[in-house]
């Protein structure tokens, strides 16, 4: 059997999903897309045999040709397109963010939680990737395993080239701040329990409104302290880094130099840096879009190392708390619901 997907948004995540799912994983195939720019998606159709397209996410999810759905649209879509793919049984893969506010989120997971009720089984994956990739997993054996120690304090650099207009702080917080926000609770397990964000001075290329840099302090409930750097207008290259500072050892992955050349002419050294997410974390996106569809193969529709809807939920609920203290001084507490 194989699964046929239904990939909603065909814009540079979701183009980059329907070539995974086309060329590179094992058991589904894209039967159908959609994009609000119809010319956009019958291009991605015209180049996968089998698929077609139809004019709204509504209709890709009711699709009879359409198994399970790959939602990669703007995060402000998420919640109704995750919620109606619940409504219709059908295992999702929602992009991060789950929603671009908590009680969306938190929409989202009553919504399989009534679904799970009714029918035993769990419907939605989050697509934090990271938990897929390589270093983040020896990262987390490293933790884990008690071999650095004590584990006070974790460094997250998030550097990408560019990002495109409108792309505010609130963006900044919920697109690219949660994947380090998701990161945190997939390393240490515990919750996040308030949020400070210092502003620096904006750089050059930062959009009006914008603070680009943005520092984010983030304490957790056992009193770790995580500094989320991002800077996402470096006009260079995509760098995600992660350093965890431990009594035992200290390790930094995720360097995100696909190569460093040394002994370059002059002396000097350097090397390569990918332009931005798709190739700095292909394998990661590989391994949790082959896992989804291995789950969903097996029924279980969820991949045990994907995130949840519930991990979706907590990501939001410190985003809230992030997007808060950008104008409080001080710490913000997160406030989370309990869970269903
Ligand atoms: C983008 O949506 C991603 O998920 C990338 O991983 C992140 O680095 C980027 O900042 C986001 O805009």
């Amino acid at each position: 059997r194989e699964v046929r997907v239904g990939v909603i948004g065909v814009g540079l995540m979701g183009a980059d999903h329907v070539a995974r799912l086309a060329s590179r994983i094992k058991g589904a195939r894209v039967s159908v897309v959609t994009d609000y720019l119809r010319e956009k998606a019958q291009e991605m159709a015209d180049g996968v045999p089998g698929c077609r397209v139809v004019d709204t996410a509504e209709e890709l999810i009711a699709a009879k040709d359409v198994d399970a759905v790959l939602i990669a649209s703007p995060g402000t879509f998420h919640r109704d397109q995750a919620i109606a793919c619940i409504a219709a049984r059908k295992p999702v893969l929602c992009e991060k963010p789950l929603a671009m506010n908590p009680e969306d989120a938190y929409a989202v997971v009553q919504a399989e939680a009534e679904a799970q009720k009714a029918t035993g089984r769990r419907f939605v994956s989050v697509g934090f990737m990271r938990r897929f990739d390589a270093e983040y997993a020896e990262l987390k054996d490293a933790i884990d395993s008690g071999e650095l120690g004590q584990v006070s304090v974790i460094n997250c650099k998030h550097r990408n080239a560019t990002t495109h207009p409108g792309f505010v702080d609130s963006m900044m917080v919920y697109d690219s701040a949660v994947h380090e926000i998701d990161a945190i609770h997939y390393f240490l397990d515990e919750a996040i329990t308030e949020v400070q964000a210092v502003l620096p001075l904006p750089g050059p290329r930062a959009a009006e409104g914008q603070h680009d840099p943005m520092l984010l302090l983030l304490r957790t409930s056992s009193g770790r302290i995580v500094t989320d750097e991002l800077y996402v207008n470096t006009d260079s290259g995509y760098e995600v880094r992660t350093e965890v500072l431990g009594s035992a050892g200290i390790a930094t992955i995720g360097m995100g130099i696909t190569r460093v050349t040394t002994q370059m002419a002059g002396g000097t050294w350097g090397g390569t840096v990918p332009f931005d997410y798709r190739p700095r974390f292909a394998a990661a996106y590989d391994a949790e879009v082959q896992a989804w569809i291995t789950a969903v193969l097996d029924g279980s529709n969820i991949a045990l190392r994907s995130a949840t809807a519930w991990d979706g939920y907590l990501a939001a609920a410190t985003c809230e708390a992030a997007e808060q203290a950008l104008t409080t001084p001080g710490f913000v507490p997160v406030t989370a619901r309990p869970r269903p």
